[in-house]
């Protein structure tokens, strides 16, 4: 794979984004997930996860790589959250590890695994960040795989409970849920393609996997709301806008049919209780069983809507070949991370446009975007990641733009806090804005992470005095 970023990473560059104009109640945050940063993978009476049998599976995850030590979060958080401390953002996305909390999914509650989220929300409060608790980010008890994960529809009721345990036990100290990271994720690339765990590639599997994931979502929302009166809750889609490769008429009927796919798929259902016409006879007929108000429950309203940005997608059209009749193009003079993702910042304000022109949703919050760089510590220990910031401020950039234009974008994540395990490609990738050296376990601040701490504190220097 081929990185191409601005190459001369020692020029001393100044990052220019002005925060001024964003509100005062503005949300600055990092994020992280569980299996990406805790290890202790079977500490403390946790279940496996599908994330565990998937990387001890050989020839699943790049070099061997598995999450069983990672960033060492679970015996190393409160340095971590110093961390965060020092970075001065006001919130931080982490997600709870299902089974460590459940270790067979559902039923006895694992009393040690419960304790290490509560003691991790505390020191949050203490150091003056509002938790951001993300209940599934990929890592499904593997006793509820063996049921069917997701394309069981009994899994959607595994996770109301599962959301329920969590709201009467750290409910009266977060307020601010995330039910579903990527569920596009979850259940296309975990049960349709399979290159994620669990690694199901069954068209019908993937199809189930979808309406189980939205089902879950409405139960586990209504749920929380029952045990958490002032609870906001939302999700985090993945979402893209979708460019035709030219103006031909087949080329831009083509981009729709894969945003119908890519980001109608959730985003229809969850805003407005129906899927898009058409999507299941253009996937060769396959469809999830849709029972009598599963679609009512899956639209619940959100307070919020959660926006991971990473890159769009350039489409052409294939009449006969590849799913969709469509396939996935590069523009020239593009710009590619080496995660193969497209930098692409302006395509973050045409999304916010879009979701707000079509979709109205009260709130919308950037919970991811990031980049990945093949980062190094330099002689002197430092790592010179100008880059990063540039992406970040370009971005932030696009996102004020929207705000401009109407849109209520109301906070900022950055993935990552960590450098962490990248699932399928592992540690390489390097997305933090703290260096891992993963022998030692040493972090370090790069420079990003100095330039969003400056950042932040403008932000609020500027706002010094207006009650947020
Ligand atoms: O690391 C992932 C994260 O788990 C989900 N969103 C995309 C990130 C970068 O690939």
């Amino acid at each position: 794979m081929t990185i191409h970023t601005t190459p001369d990473l020692s020029r001393d560059v100044t990052v220019t984004f002005d925060p001024a104009p964003l509100p005062a109640h503005f949300t600055w945050g990092v994020a992280t997930s569980a299996y990406q940063i805790e290890g202790a993978w079977n500490a403390d009476g946790k279940g496996p996860s599908i994330w565990d049998t998937f990387s001890h599976t050989p020839g699943k995850v790049r070099r061997g790589d598995a999450g069983d030590v990672a960033c060492d979060h679970y015996h190393r958080w409160p340095g971590d959250l110093d961390l965060l401390h020092d970075l001065g953002v006001n919130a931080y996305r982490f997600s709870v590890s299902w089974p460590r909390v459940l270790p067979d999914g559902h039923g006895r509650v694992n009393a040690a695994g419960l304790a290490f989220y509560d003691r991790l929300v505390d020191g949050l409060l203490e150091r003056g960040v509002t938790p951001w608790l993300t209940l599934y980010h990929w890592d499904l008890p593997q006793a509820l795989q063996e049921r069917g994960g997701w394309a069981a529809r009994d899994t959607a009721r595994h996770f109301e409970a599962y959301a329920e345990v969590l709201a009467r036990t750290l409910g009266d100290r977060v307020k601010r849920w995330i039910t579903h990271n990527e569920p596009w994720v979850t259940a296309l690339v975990g049960y349709r393609y399979g290159s994620f765990a669990p690694g199901v590639r069954d068209a019908q599997a993937g199809m189930d996997a979808v309406h189980h994931v939205l089902l879950s979502h409405g139960l586990a929302t209504r749920a929380l709301r029952a045990h958490v009166p002032d609870a906001k809750v939302g999700v985090s889609l993945s979402l893209s806008p979708v460019h035709p490769a030219s103006d031909a008429d087949d080329d831009r009927a083509a981009a729709e049919r894969f945003d119908a796919y890519y980001n109608r798929i959730f985003l229809d259902p969850l805003l407005r209780g129906a899927y898009p016409d058409g999507l299941f006879d253009r996937l060769g007929g396959i469809e999830p069983t849709i029972l009598d108000g599963d679609l009512d429950l899956a639209s619940t309203p959100l307070d919020f809507l959660g926006v991971n940005y990473y890159y769009r997608k350039v489409v052409r059209a294939t009449p006969g070949e590849g799913e969709l009749d469509l396939q996935e193009v590069r523009l020239p003079d593009t710009t590619f991370s080496n995660l193969d993702m497209e930098v692409y910042p302006d395509g973050l304000r045409e999304l916010l446009v879009r979701l707000h022109e079509d979709y109205r949703p009260k709130s919308i919050v950037i919970t991811e975007n990031g980049l990945s760089l093949p980062d190094e510590p330099d002689d002197a220990g430092e790592v010179n990641d100008e880059d990063r910031a540039r992406y970040i401020a370009a971005h932030l950039a696009s996102a004020e733009a929207a705000r401009r234009a109407g849109v209520p974008v109301d906070g900022y994540f950055v993935w990552s806090l960590l450098d962490n395990f990248e699932w399928a490609y592992g540690y390489e990738p390097r997305l933090g804005l703290v260096y891992v050296d993963y022998g030692s376990q040493r972090r370090t601040v790069k420079r990003s992470g100095r330039w969003y701490h400056d950042l932040v504190a403008r932000h609020r220097a500027a706002h010094a005095g207006k009650v947020p």
